[in-house]
């Protein structure tokens, strides 16, 4: 049987608490995405930082079941391109999302497999929606950790590889002290892998 549960998010610990799962993304997990080559190895021989952190409570899988947790993402850049997330598309492609921003300042960044793009601000109270088919990656442009709180079906599964291997068409970066969202020239258009 499915219990009901809480858990508590604190604002200033910046994590979740009781949690069924922690993981972190370091920057070496993004190898390939930051288009700074030089920047990005000069970052990694300093000490491989910690990009963010993600607590979740799962389940079994099953249809009907909502996974959510917290995102934190760390302030930083790459040479002028902020901290993200990998990015993925999900595994069934039609499952949505949906973000809430608790803390920070930055982007979602969304694309489709056709190549279409969007990005949404998100700072505290401000709800993104995802729809199904849109890949999604967080971009931190502020000083602070950006905190998310996420939901998405049990069943949707992560597709990590098609953004590997592709990038996203458009790239936040900054331009005179500002966050700039450009195209990516090295975005590779292909299909969806699976
Ligand atoms: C979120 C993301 C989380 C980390 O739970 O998984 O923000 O981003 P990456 O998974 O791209 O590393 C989500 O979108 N789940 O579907
Ligand atoms: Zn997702």
């Amino acid at each position: 049987m499915r219990l009901p549960r809480s858990s508590t998010i604190d604002l200033s610990l910046l994590l979740m608490t009781p949690c069924d799962e922690r993981s972190e993304r370091k920057l070496s997990d993004l190898r390939g995405q930051f288009l700074d080559t030089e920047a990005y190895e000069r970052e990694l021989a300093r000490g491989d930082p910690l990009l963010y952190m993600v607590y979740q409570n799962l389940g079994h899988g099953g249809a009907g079941e909502l996974y959510h947790g917290l995102t934190v993402l760390q302030p930083g850049r790459v040479g002028c391109e902020y901290y993200m997330t990998k990015g993925h598309f999900h595994a069934a492609l039609d499952t949505s999302e949906v973000y809430y921003c608790l803390r920070g300042k930055g982007y979602m960044l969304m694309e489709t497999p056709q190549g279409d793009t969007a990005c949404e601000a998100m700072a505290p109270g401000l709800v993104v929606y995802v729809p199904g088919t849109w890949a999604h990656r967080m971009v931190n442009v502020g000083e602070d950790p950006l905190l998310a709180l996420f939901v998405y079906p049990g069943y949707a599964g992560h597709d990590y590889g098609t953004i590997e291997q592709r990038g996203f068409r458009r790239v936040i970066v900054e331009r005179t002290g500002q966050p700039a969202v450009v195209d990516n020239p090295r975005w590779n258009r292909q299909d969806r892998r699976h």
